[in-house]
């Protein structure tokens, strides 16, 4: 068995979701952080069979789509030295984790 967590952006969360409900995925929603742009996204804690584990990353890169981002970084150092100006970045399809899992249980 394997832990995926897969971080996805908000818009694409709920679709994805519903679509790995529909084939039976056992997964969990973690409302998150991103470090950088220091907005919401949501992390997939998805235990899956190793046998479904392409499959899966299958539907994670159809459904989840690179958007770009404007972002103005933050003031860090001299004030009179910052300069606000827009930067552009590419976020997303997904940043997926994948993780051998030693035990798996319910009790
Ligand atoms: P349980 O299987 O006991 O799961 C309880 C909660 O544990 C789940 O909440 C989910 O948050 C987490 N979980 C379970 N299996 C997981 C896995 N493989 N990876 C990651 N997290 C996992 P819910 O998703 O709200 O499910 C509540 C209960 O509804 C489940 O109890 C199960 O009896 C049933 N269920 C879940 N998915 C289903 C589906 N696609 N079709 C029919 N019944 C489903
Ligand atoms: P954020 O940390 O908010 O990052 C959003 C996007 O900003 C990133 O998209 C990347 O294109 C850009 N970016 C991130 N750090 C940067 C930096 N130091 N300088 C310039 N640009 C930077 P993605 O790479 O697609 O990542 C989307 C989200 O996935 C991230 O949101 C973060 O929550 C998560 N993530 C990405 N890499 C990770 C890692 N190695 N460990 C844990 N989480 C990660």
């Amino acid at each position: 068995m394997k832990l995926v967590m897969a971080v996805v952006q908000d818009n694409d969360a709920g679709r994805l979701i519903e679509k790995l409900s529909q084939k039976k995925f056992g997964l969990t929603k973690l409302a998150s952080t991103g470090g950088f742009l220091k907005s919401g996204n949501t992390t997939l804690m998805i235990g899956v069979e190793d046998e479904r584990l392409e499959e899966l990353l299958a539907i994670i890169e159809k459904m989840c789509k690179p958007r770009k981002k404007i972002v103005t970084p933050l003031p860090a150092g001299p004030a009179d030295a910052y300069v606000p100006y827009p930067v552009e970045v590419l976020v997303g399809g997904a940043t997926v984790f994948i993780l051998d899992v030693e035990r798996f249980v319910k009790v």
